[in-house]
Parts: structure tokens; sequence; C-alpha cells
């Protein structure tokens, strides 16, 4: 009869041919590319330069990508006039910001949080997630706990701003999670160090007016973001529910590996994701932006609209994306 040690033995020994077999087929970013070792940095719309910015900075100061991709997006979690990341973001239907970020580094390892509710730096409380504990996703009061163990404080913070366009959208509280495609403002950023090592990193309020709890794509890891440091990295804003349905940042790294650039990356996963959701009759907006490890860039968007900020080869600047839809 089987005891105990001998199914371990057994187990552990399929384990190792199943991981010898794997290696097979798990391919890599296609051998004749270079890595590009200038660094460099890419994130979603034209707030995304002073992100760059601020992470060219922690890369001048001898960072590496995952220390580049906090500090950039750090800048747009404190910028009081972003209404769809940090403390200023337009809040949910009961008048709450909460707040969804994730972050990976070229280990493969990742963070995440969502529904978190006054701390100015979700991006942290995802990386302190990544660094310090056993797991990969923290929600709601316990990021809180988790936010407050770190040394970060409590912020009452909400834009006045944002307080009364939620205090004007209780007169009608029209049920519609749809973001008007000319008000996206989440961040997703990409960064690459001098080794040519991939992170990332997004950061959102999510949408405005949503329901207490809902989480979009933005945290979720092969959603809003996904860094595979042998192949390349992507990251997503726009509706997240259609992001969530179709895994858009992970399906535009796999088909990277299968040897498309980032921007046919980019362009695939955006037509998959318009199949996916073509029940949904609403208007509706996504962006992605792609990076192999050669440097090369991709974006792609749903609709005409969508811009992004490239720091590379000394430059730092807003471009604007191409879109399926005219
Ligand atoms: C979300 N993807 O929560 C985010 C929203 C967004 O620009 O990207 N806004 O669905």
């Amino acid at each position: 009869m089987e005891n105990r040690r001998s199914f371990l033995f057994k187990s552990t020994a399929a384990l190792a041919v199943g991981l010898l077999g794997a290696k097979k087929w798990i391919k890599a970013a296609p051998a004749e590319k270079k890595t590009f070792l200038g660094g460099l940095v890419i994130s979603t719309w034209n707030h995304g330069i002073a992100a760059n910015k601020a992470a060219w900075k922690k890369l001048d100061d001898g960072g590496n990508a995952l220390d580049m991709a906090e500090a950039g997006v750090l800048i747009t979690e404190s910028d009081r006039n972003n209404q769809s990341v940090g403390l200023s973001g337009l809040p949910d239907r009961e008048g709450h910001t909460t707040l969804d970020a994730c972050i990976m580094d070229s280990q493969g390892r990742a963070g995440s949080v969502c529904f978190l509710e006054k701390i100015e730096h979700p991006v942290s409380v995802a990386r302190a997630i990544l660094e310090k504990t056993p797991h990969v996703m923290i929600v709601g009061e316990g990021a809180q706990q988790l936010a407050l163990s770190e040394g970060m404080k409590l912020n009452d913070y909400q834009n006045p701003n944002t307080v009364n366009e939620w205090k004007k959208w209780l007169e009608k509280s029209e049920y519609k999670p749809i973001i008007n495609i000319e008000n996206h403002d989440t961040i997703g950023l990409i960064s690459m160090d001098k080794n040519g090592d991939l992170a990332g990193a997004c950061t959102t309020s999510g949408l405005a007016f949503k329901m207490r709890g809902r989480v979009g794509d933005s945290p979720i890891i092969g959603a809003g973001l996904y860094v595979d440091n042998e192949v390349g990295a992507a990251t997503c804003t726009g509706l997240g529910e259609t992001v969530l349905r179709s895994c858009s940042s992970f399906l535009a790294v796999e088909l990277m590996r299968q040897g498309k650039t980032p921007q046919e990356a980019c362009e695939e996963a955006i037509a998959r994701l318009y199949h996916i959701n073509r029940f949904m009759k609403d208007e509706y907006q996504v962006g992605i932006l792609a990076v192999d490890k050669s440097g090369n860039v991709g974006a792609y968007a749903l609709r005409p609209g969508f811009t992004y900020a490239l720091h590379k080869d000394g430059k730092n600047i807003e471009i604007k994306s191409g879109s399926l839809l005219p």
C-alpha cells in the first residue's frame, strides 16, 4: 500500500518531470531580439508626462524598474486635479472614494490592493503586499490595516469639486457604470531600467459613482497590468468591466511571446476585447500600452482620444494612439 512518504516522493518526482517538460513549451521572447538597455517609461494619458518624469528621476538616482514604477504613479496619486486616481478621485454612489492599485516586478512578483479607503498611496500598499506578505491581493479594511502598520496615515481628504459632482449626480442617480469617453485618468505605467528589467504599476479610484465595493480591472493582475520580464509588459485603462472579461494585459504579453510586436499585440488585444464585449450597446473606451524586451512600444484604443506619455531616448512626449473604431 502506498504510504504518505512514497506518495510525496512520487509527486515530487512527477513535478520535476513536469517542470522539465514545461521548459520545452514555455517560450521566452524571440531569441533574435536584444534587450534594450537605455531605460524607458510609458504611461497612460497626458498626466503620464509628470509620472514618467518622476520615474526617470528614480532611475537616475539608481532605482530599479520597480522603484521607477512606484515613484511614477505616486505623483498621479497625489495630483489633486485628477478625478480618477487617488483621494481626489470621484466617489462611489455613497460618497466614498475607494482606491484600487497593483504593481508587478521583474521577478514575476505582484501586489494588489482593492477597495482601499483614506490612504493616499494605494500603490505603496500594493508594493508592501508584493514585498512583505505571502499574498498577492488584500482588500478593504485589511488593506487599510496593512497601510497603517506600514506607517501610512489615515487621510480624509476629498476633493470639494468631486463631492459637488457627486451631489449633482445624486439628483438623478442614474445607474449607469459607463465612463464618459472623454473622462479617463487612470494611470497604468510600465518601466524598464538600465538592466532591461521591466516592472509596472496601475492605480485608480475606478469608475465615478460606481456601486459600493465595485472593483475594476486596474488592480487585477493580467487585466489592468501584466509584466513578464522574459517577454514584455502591458497595461490598460478604460471601462474596467470590459478589460476584466478579456484579460487584456495578459493577452497582449502572450501575443508578444508568440512573436507579435507590441503594436500588433495591442491591436489584437483591443479587437478581441471588442469582440468579447459585443453584447454591450453602450459607448465605452479602452486603451492599452505594451512594451517588449527590446524597448519597442505599442499603443491602441477602441476609440479615438487615447493618448499616452513615452519617456525614451532623452524625450518625454505625449503621443496620440490609433484606434479600432473611427
Ligand atoms: C476602472 N479601468 O476602474 C478603471 C477606470 C479607468 O481611466 O481606467 N479610468 O474600470
